[in-house]
């Protein structure tokens, strides 16, 4: 087992809080109908982006999904510009043109993220591939879904990846449901993820994608392997999403998923994970969480009001950034 040092932990854990704060307030106030784009919330699945967010810097890179608030706070990007873009203001890091499925800031390595189930996949490959041919010391991350490896894009990625020697992690975050379908009416019976991929000869490995030491030791392997093999690594977390597919609310009430799974993935929080583990340690303090928390509140609360009164962008302006 790895010791991980106490930052680093301390870091984990401020990210996971901001993205779980962050989600919610956007919950608590979508409503109020100011944010025009649909949302996916990450809430239950902040442990996975934080992780890779604190052991990556700015210039590494990632690609994400729909569901990408997490990879974008996880990678670092700023609070302000998220918000604003959800706002559809021109202080968005999307210039307010993509919404909460359509981020990117170059700044700090977030390449992009997109509607379209598995469209981020060849991106991440490519990215990959140009860095290893230009030599950057760059670690290239795929966040993908469960349904992502239904798609043809992404066994052509994964098929080119392997050939081609492309040293890219990608990342599944399996959180056993597409929209309202669970794996077994999609995938065949009992068939793992992270084993289908084998075929491929690509190495894998599962892990509790809740579990902060789990997703370090796992991420942290596959980032020396790519380093020193130049070869591409697949790694599917297990994780749950608390809210609804798309929107602000919870749908339990749909009674598509379980009871008992539900509250089996509620009671594995990974933010009391890590919480409860740094209090047993005497790492933190219960206090010193709850100042985080209201440091974190406030700071949430500037980034809504510096997007409501942040400009729209100008009709003319529309196809401004288009074809830059
Ligand atoms: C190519 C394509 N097919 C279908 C959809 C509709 N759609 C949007 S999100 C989604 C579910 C994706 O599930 P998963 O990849 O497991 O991610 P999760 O929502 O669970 O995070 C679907 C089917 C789409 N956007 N793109
Ligand atoms: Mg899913």
């Amino acid at each position: 087992m790895i010791n991980i040092n106490k930052n680093n932990l301390k870091k984990i854990l401020y990210k996971m809080m901001l993205i779980r704060e962050t989600d919610l307030q956007i919950s608590k106030r979508y409503s109020e109908d100011k944010m025009r784009c649909p949302t996916h919330l990450s809430v239950g699945q902040e442990c996975v982006p934080s992780v890779i967010g604190t052991f990556t810097t700015k210039k590494d890179l990632c690609v994400g999904s729909h569901r990408s608030h997490a990879h974008y706070l996880g990678k670092g990007g700023s609070l302000k510009k998220f918000i604003s873009e959800l706002y559809g203001k021109l202080t968005g890091c999307s210039k307010g043109r993509g919404g909460s499925m359509h981020l990117t800031d170059l700044s700090v390595g977030f390449v992009g993220s997109t509607a379209i189930v598995s469209n981020t996949i060849p991106v991440g490959v490519g990215l990959s591939l140009t860095s290893n041919i230009l030599k950057k010391k760059q670690t290239v991350i795929i966040y993908l879904g469960d349904a992502s490896v239904e798609e043809g894009v992404f066994f052509e990625s994964l098929n080119f990846a392997i050939v081609k020697k492309i040293p890219v992690i990608f990342v599944c975050e399996n959180n056993f449901y597409s929209v309202y379908s669970p794996l077994s009416v999609r995938q065949p019976p009992n068939r793992k993820i992270y084993k289908m991929v084998r075929g491929f000869n690509i190495k894998s490995f599962k892990a509790n994608g809740n579990m902060f030491k789990d997703v370090v030791q796992t991420f942290l392997k596959a980032k020396k392997f790519v380093e020193e093999k130049k070869m591409p690594i697949f790694l599917e977390f297990q994780t749950y999403r608390w809210y609804e597919h798309c929107g602000p609310n919870i749908d339990d009430h749909l009674n598509y998923r379980n009871k008992k799974e539900l509250l089996y993935w509620k009671k594995n929080d990974p933010v009391n994970i890590l919480q409860d583990f740094l209090i047993k340690k005497k790492l933190i303090s219960t206090n010193s969480i709850s100042i985080m928390k209201n440091l974190i509140l406030r700071k949430i609360d500037s980034a809504f009001k510096y997007a409501e009164r942040s400009p729209f962008p100008k009709n003319k302006d529309l196809f401004k950034y288009l074809y830059k």
